[in-house]
């Protein structure tokens, strides 16, 4: 029971997200129990070492040049500082420090070079260190894991059917071909999407297929509320059901049980018991502190309260998912 499939069908992926709610919970909470340490929940700190004026026109995102939103352009940030903030992160008690830019690709320049420095000096503090930093070629995927990078985030966002309507400087194929490079270069891969962009179910459960039949399942799997922005082409999206979000995660924990399910950008609009049960239903990593990469997070002290209340301990760096049941 529950070995890892990578031939799920959509139809299948349907039934299970449809299931009724408090019966999802149920058994996304039971394939949790065997892969995983419940209670245990990775802390991740994001920082965004290159932000805003991104030449894409993602409709979602504060940082494209093309929309009128607060974020302010800064250039890649310097590398003592991008460490300072690691090692911080990491007193703090995160475990993986993921650096993200506003690129569209990444070019083979000196930021390059400054990022692999940045990659280098994260890994040497014996943290998990990821990056998300927009298309990449195998070559520079090689690059990024010699300098020690552990995880790559690059997410499919929504369905392919959906895709064009949220994006359309660049297609799903693109982001397929990245996510392979980043596989091929043995770095852990982290992609997932968001909801709230106006998607329909099947939208959902598309980009669930998606990334439940890839090759080999994404280790780690992000799973984004809109964070709807003021300037953005969403900026009025309604705000997503909390129980939406649980059937998200209950289901990307029944269909790829090893992975690391993260309850992503929108916990500063949830409560302690709405978080509860996304924790109940599968989720075993977040983003602490009080930004993600340009918007509001809940800050340490929530958090600490948080996991104290709920008993949650942290989970170490690198450390494997729990073999077969
Ligand atoms: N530029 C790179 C890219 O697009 O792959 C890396 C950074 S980009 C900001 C990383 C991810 O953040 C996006 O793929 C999207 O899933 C998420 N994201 C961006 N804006 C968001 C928002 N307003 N609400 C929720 N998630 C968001
Ligand atoms: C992911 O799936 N969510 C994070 C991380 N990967 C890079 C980003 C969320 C960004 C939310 C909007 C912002 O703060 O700019
Ligand atoms: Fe650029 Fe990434 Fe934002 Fe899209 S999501 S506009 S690629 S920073």
């Amino acid at each position: 029971m529950n070995e890892i499939r990578n031939d799920w069908t959509r139809e299948e992926i349907a039934a299970i997200y449809n299931r009724p709610v408090l019966e999802l919970i149920y058994e996304a909470a039971t394939v949790h129990r065997r892969y995983h340490e419940t209670g245990e929940v990775q802390v991740c700190t994001l920082l965004s070492v290159k932000t805003g004026g991104c030449p894409e026109d993602c409709a979602y995102c504060p940082q494209a040049a093309r929309y009128h939103t607060n974020v302010k352009v800064e250039k890649l940030m310097e590398v003592d500082e991008v460490l300072q903030h690691a090692s911080d992160a990491k007193e703090a008690g995160s475990t993986r420090f993921c650096m993200g830019a506003a690129w569209r690709e990444v070019r083979d320049n000196r930021d390059f070079d400054k990022v692999i420095s940045m990659v280098k000096g994260v890994s040497s503090m014996g943290m998990e260190v990821c990056c998300t930093l927009g298309m990449l070629t195998s070559e520079q995927a090689g690059k990024l894991k010699d300098a020690g990078l552990y995880a790559y985030n690059h997410n499919l966002d929504t369905s392919a059917e959906f895709y064009n309507e949220v994006i359309t400087t660049r297609n799903y194929g693109d982001r397929l071909d990245t996510l392979e490079h980043v596989r091929g270069a043995k770095i852990s891969v982290c992609s997932g999407g968001i909801i709230g962009m106006g998607e329909k179910t099947d939208d959902r459960i598309g980009m669930l297929h998606v990334l439940a039949t890839l090759p080999e399942h994404p280790e780690s799997v992000p799973v984004n509320a809109l964070v709807p922005v003021e300037g953005t082409p969403l900026e009025d999206q309604p705000k997503v059901s909390v129980w939406d979000m649980i059937r998200m995660i209950a289901t990307a924990r029944m269909i790829m049980p090893k992975a690391m399910v993260r309850l992503s950008a929108g916990r500063v609009r949830m409560n302690l018991e709405e978080q509860a049960l996304c924790f109940l239903a599968g989720a075993n990593s977040i983003f602490a502190g009080d930004k993600l990469l340009t918007t509001p997070n809940p800050g340490y002290v929530r958090d600490q309260e948080m996991f104290q209340i709920l008993q949650l301990t942290p989970r170490k760096a690198h450390k494997e998912a729990v073999g077969n049941p």
